[in-house]
Parts: structure tokens; sequence; C-alpha cells
């Protein structure tokens, strides 16, 4: 990534001016003015100044129990939030406790704190606290929602997040920037969604790690700030690092709206900006999409599946609950009913939005016509509500269709966008939306401002020093990583396959409660694909074996839950070899001393089996030189490869980022 800081003035002074003059684009200029350590000329990584966190609180117990450890009297970034959104539904103490928790250690750190049905972390930080030119680094893969407001934002596992509020650097690969030219205007019965199912259709979910997407051309200004976010937000599922758009006049608008027009700053490309890779996508040649099961990546018309039979719809979840979307839906099922054979959930992003719909009048359509209307939070999303029935079809507006995710593992789930779901629910098929479509939302003049159930801003960035933190049942203490050993010997105690996402590897849904729990949650690694997985690792433990993940491509794609590395390494895993390894996922395996490995030769996969046993003769040195190691597995010899940075290879000799820290 090259951020040249090319002056047309004779004497360069490289400050503000000179930027203005130069020919960066929006990323390039953000992050030269956050860049803290590292070359961008050079292709490793990136130390990135962060000015604002967000966490959630299913991630948030662990970040801030890890915060705590690192003994700072309170926060030293600009901004963090601590938002209650995905645990909710309370069945049982343990939600609550970790609610109590995290309330506590706000207040006593100087972090804002979101009350359970204020709405969910990536809609309400939009609303109330994202500005263009920022960094957000946020415990939740979606973060990146924040690019629709021209910030980096940008998802981490939680200790990644503790650190930055510490005041301490992100490290990203250095970016290559993709650049997507916008042109023409969307039709009606089209929206943002189709967008990203488009560019996911060309990207797929795999090869992206590293790449940042900006959005340019005639074609952003068409869109809304919700669209933007919508589009920025499901950049998660190529795997890219972050997606932007400029900061502009909608941009400007939509800030005035929410009364923060001061937080506005223009922000968009010069004249001659380059990108490392262009592509061009006419929005009106869009046509609506949806991505089939079991993946965000599967995309395929909605024209093709006309007619479908149809048996849930749900509308809402990080992606598609703005006011926009919501009342998009209401438009089309106003004066009518849902078909008999369907139901239909509606979960909004955020009190304001509700605030909204009911003034408007939208609410009591959506009610009118036979909708259940769910709490403003992720719920059915993460599979902790609506859960649909045996092979059921569910079409959904959010972000991820793995198997199993929606707590059904029969069911079928497609990705939508709000005009296809509600054009769905009125027939209990799949119809075109385009056919009967509505008129677009026109962009509020002004939202309706009540942060009321933000706590303790008074106190943010400084805290309450004596404030006692609570500590529930289910609040237990984070488990700590050991020095890496000379050599490893050990059991390829589990062989996935490709495409293995977070999920597989530690299932939220009903496990979701034990987040703040490790010994309790540990027990439920990888219980979709081998359920002994748990006493398989504590049988080799206590031989003093290792336990070693084999695995294909794309390995921990999805949620940017750290616990999908912090729980193996509980259960004494030291090493994952795979064909290739999702960015958020490695950097969490780094965090917590586990090797990630990347085999040389991808066709030695097929030659190992579960249960072989497994020889790391030389890996201490392998990771503190090159990073290539030489593994036995079974009767086979091969090598393999971590390519890690320096600041990486210590915090895996130390046994994680913790460890190292202490
Ligand atoms: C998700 O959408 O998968 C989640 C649940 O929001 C995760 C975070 C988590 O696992 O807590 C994510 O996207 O990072
Ligand atoms: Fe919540 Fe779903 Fe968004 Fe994750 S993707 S933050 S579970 S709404």
């Amino acid at each position: 990534m090259s951020i040249k800081k090319t002056c047309a003035k004779k004497k360069c002074c490289c400050k503000k001016s000179c930027v203005k003059e130069s020919k960066m684009n929006v990323v390039q200029k953000i992050l030269a003015a956050h860049i803290v350590e590292g070359d961008p000329e050079v292709d490793s990584e990136l130390g990135i100044r962060i000015d604002q966190t967000l966490t959630q609180d299913a991630t948030g117990t662990m970040a801030y129990l890890q915060f705590e450890s690192m003994d700072v009297p309170h926060i030293r970034n600009e901004l963090a939030v601590s938002y209650v959104d995905h645990n909710t539904v309370q069945i049982g103490f343990e939600n609550a406790d970790d609610h109590d928790f995290l309330a506590s250690v706000a207040k006593k750190y100087g972090i804002v704190y979101s009350k359970a049905g204020n709405g969910i972390c990536h809609q309400l930080h939009l609303e109330r606290f994202g500005k263009p030119g920022k960094t957000l680094l946020g415990s939740d893969s979606h973060t990146p929602t924040g690019g629709g407001i021209g910030m980096i934002a940008i998802g981490a596992g939680g200790i990644d997040i503790a650190v930055a509020m510490a005041g301490g650097a992100f490290h990203i690969p250095t970016p290559k920037i993709v650049g997507v030219k916008l042109t023409g205007r969307l039709s009606k019965g089209c929206s943002a969604k189709d967008v990203i199912l488009k560019v996911l259709s060309i990207y797929g979910t795999k090869g992206n790690v590293g790449k940042i997407f900006e959005y340019y051309g005639p074609g952003v200004a068409t869109l809304d700030v919700p669209s933007r976010a919508t589009i920025t937000n499901m950049g998660a599922e190529l795997g890219v690092t972050t997606s932007v758009f400029p900061s502009d006049k909608v941009t400007r608008q939509f800030l005035e709206a929410q009364g923060r027009g001061k937080d506005w700053v223009e922000l968009v490309a010069d004249k001659n900006a380059t990108y490392d890779e262009t592509v061009t996508i006419d929005l009106s040649k869009i046509e609506p999409l949806m991505a089939a099961p079991h993946s965000p990546g599967n995309i395929v018309t909605v024209k093709s599946m006309k007619g479908k039979k149809v048996n849930q719809i749900m509308i809402g979840s990080c992606t598609n609950s703005s006011y926009r979307d919501i009342r998009t839906v209401a438009l089309y099922l106003k004066g009518k009913h849902v078909a008999d054979d369907v139901e239909v959930g509606i979960a909004c992003g955020s009190r304001q939005v509700v605030n909204m719909l009911v003034e408007d009048g939208s609410l009591a359509i959506l009610i009118k016509a036979g909708c259940r209307i769910l709490e403003n939070a992720c719920g059915f999303c993460i599979g902790a509500h609506m859960s649909p029935r045996t092979e059921a079809i569910s079409l959904r507006t959010n972000n991820r269709n793995f198997e199993g995710r929606s707590g059904t593992k029969s069911a079928q789930v497609y990705l939508v966008s709000p005009e296809t779901a509600a054009a769905a629910a009125l027939t209990g098929k799949v119809e075109d939306p385009r056919k009967n479509a509505v008129s677009s939302v026109p962009a509020p003049k002004k939202f309706p401002i009540d942060d009321a159930m933000f706590l303790y801003r008074n106190t943010a960035g400084k805290g309450v020093k004596k404030t006692e933190i609570v500590r529930g049942p289910n609040i237990a203490p984070v488990p700590k990583g050991v020095p890496l050993a000379k050599s490893i010997k050990g059991v390829c105690t589990i062989k996935v396959g490709d495409k293995i996402t977070t999920d597989h590897i530690m299932p939220a849904g009903a496990r979701l409660k034990f987040r703040s729990n490790i010994p309790q949650y540990a027990k439920f690694v990888f219980e979709p694909c081998d359920a002994s997985f748990h006493d398989k690792c504590m049988a080799n433990k206590e031989k003093g074996l290792a336990n070693v993940i084999i695995a294909g491509e794309s390995y921990g794609q999805g949620s940017s839950r750290e616990h999908a590395a912090l729980c193996p390494m509980f259960l004494g895993v030291k090493a994952v070899v795979a064909k290739s390894i999702e960015r958020i996922h490695r950097a969490n395996l780094v965090n917590f001393g586990i090797v990630p490995f990347i085999f040389d030769d991808a066709k030695v996969y097929d030659k190992i089996n579960a249960g072989d046993e497994v020889e790391f003769s030389n890996i201490l040195e392998a990771v503190k030189g090159d990073g290539k190691v030489t593994i036995k597995i079974g009767k086979n010899t091969f090598t393999a490869t971590a390519t890690l940075s320096d600041r990486e290879k210590h915090l895996i000799l130390c046994g994680g980022l913790l460890a190292s820290l202490k």
C-alpha cells in the first residue's frame, strides 16, 4: 500500500494542506493520520492508533477481564462504549450477571455503557458515536459497519480491544486497497443488500484477507448512510480487514440529523487517487439477489428462486435494521397481512428506530400485518431467538447463513434484502420485490435523540475509581497461556474440512451464555463437528500430550470471537495446521499462543487422519526463525510455515498477548 504524501506545492510540508493536494484515497488518508508503527510501503504489518473502541456483551466480558488485568486506572483512548445486545434473553442468571459486571466495569474505567434494550452495537454506534476520519476497533466482526460513515472500523478479538483501551496500537496486515467504483442508481425494489451480495458474488468469501475495500464514484452519492453501512457491514463476509465509504454531503446530512453536525469532516478520495485494484459496479444493473445456504458467498438471483415456498422471514440484525429498512418493510405490508403459513419476526436496530416507527405509524402497520416484534437486539441472528422449525426455509436480512447458526441445523437460510423479505412475507413464497415496489424512504431531516440508555457518559474517559466490580458466579477468571515449548508431541485431535467457521469451533445460540466462563464454555468447543473434542483434549492434556487441529481452506471464517482460540488454548491446543486461515481468527490464535501453520503443500492434508500422533521437533526454533517447521503426523513427515511478524513471534513465545504484557 502506498501512502505517498505527494504535494503540488514546491515545498512539501507534509501537513494537512499537502494531504489535500495529494493523490490519496480515503483509506490512505485515514491510515496516514493513524500509523504509529511499520512502513506502508513494506508488505508486512502496520500498527495504528485507535481512537474509539466498542465491545458487545458476548465478547466484552472477556475483553474487560483482560483489561482489568492490565492494571490501567481508566481507559486511554478517546471513547470506549460497552454495548449489551447479544445475550439479552436472560434464561437463567448468567446473562444478567454479565450485564452487571459490564456496567460496573464501565463505571469504574470511564466507558459508556449501553443497556440491554437500547439496540444493536453497530446501529447505535453509527447513530450516536461514529465520526468520519476516526479509527474504531470493536470486539465484533461487523464493526466495519462504521465504514459507512467514513471511519476505518475494524473487528478484532477482545484482548486487542483491551490493549487499544489501554492506549496500545492495533496491528493490521499492510492492506491492498480495492477501489469499488459505483456508477448509476439502484432501481426500485433493489437496495444496498443487493449491492453487497453482488460484491460477494464477484469476490467470494475467501482470498480477500488483508484487503480494504473503498467505495467511490458517482453512485456513492445515491446511497444514504444506512445503505452504505449495510454494504460495509457485510464486508466482514468477504473476509476483508474493513470497507470504507467517503464522508460527503450525505454523511453531513446524516450527522446533522443526528444532532452531531460538529462531528462531520469531509473525507473524499483525491481526484487522481489510485487503488491497488479496481472494479466497477453499475447500480442500475443490480437485480435482487440472495445468498443461498450455507454461505454468504453462495449468491443466486431472486428471479431464479421465484415461487419457492418459505416458512419463516426474519427482518433486522446489524445489517438491515435501520429506520430506512424497517420503514420500507412497513410500506410493503401497509394494509395487508402476512401469509398464513409464514412467521415473520422483526427486530429493530435501536430505540431510535422504534421511536420513529411509532411516530410515523409503521409499527402499527407491522403489528396489524401480523409481524412479531422482537427486542432491539441480535436475537434471531445469532440463534438466540425464533429458531425456525425443522427443515424450514427461512429468509433473513442478516449477514450469515452458516449451517445451524439459526439454531436449527436442518434449516435452509437465505440472506435477502428487506424488500425481498417483505415481498415474500405477503405470499409465503420468494417474490421479485421489484413488482409492487414501494417508493424509497427519504433520509430523515431530524432523528429523535434519546440517549437515556447510555450510562456513564459524564464520566466517559475518566471513570469512578471507587466503583466495586460486580462478579456473579458466571464470571470466571481468564486462563493464562504458557510459553512455547522447544518441541511438541501430541495428537491430531480433530481434522476438519474447508470453511470451518467460528460458529463450528465455538457455537453461540444456547451456548452463548457461558462466554465469561471459559472452563464451562470450553466444554462445547467443536460441538457441531465432534462433541467429544473437549473430553479428548482433556485426556490428552492429562497425559502431557498437546492437541493439534488440522483444517482445510479458510479456517476460522466469520465472527471475531476470541473464544474460538481462547477455549482451545484452555484445552491444550498448541497448533493449527490449515490450508488457509482467516484474518481475525489467525490474529486470535496468535493472541492466545496457538501457532497458525499453513501447509507448504496442501495435498498433505489428505494423508492425515484424526487420532494420528503428531510431532513438531523444532517448533521453538521455527517460530523464532522463518516459521518453517517439520511435522511428523502418523507415518508422514512434511513441512508447514507460520509467517509471523516479530511482534507475533514474541507473543507466541510468551504464551499469548496477556502473558506477554505481564
Ligand atoms: C456474530 O455475528 O457471529 C457475532 C455473534 O456478532 C460475533 C461476535 C461473537 O461471537 O460474540 C461476531 O460477528 O464477531
Ligand atoms: Fe449481532 Fe448478528 Fe450483527 Fe453479530 S451479525 S452483531 S449477532 S446482529
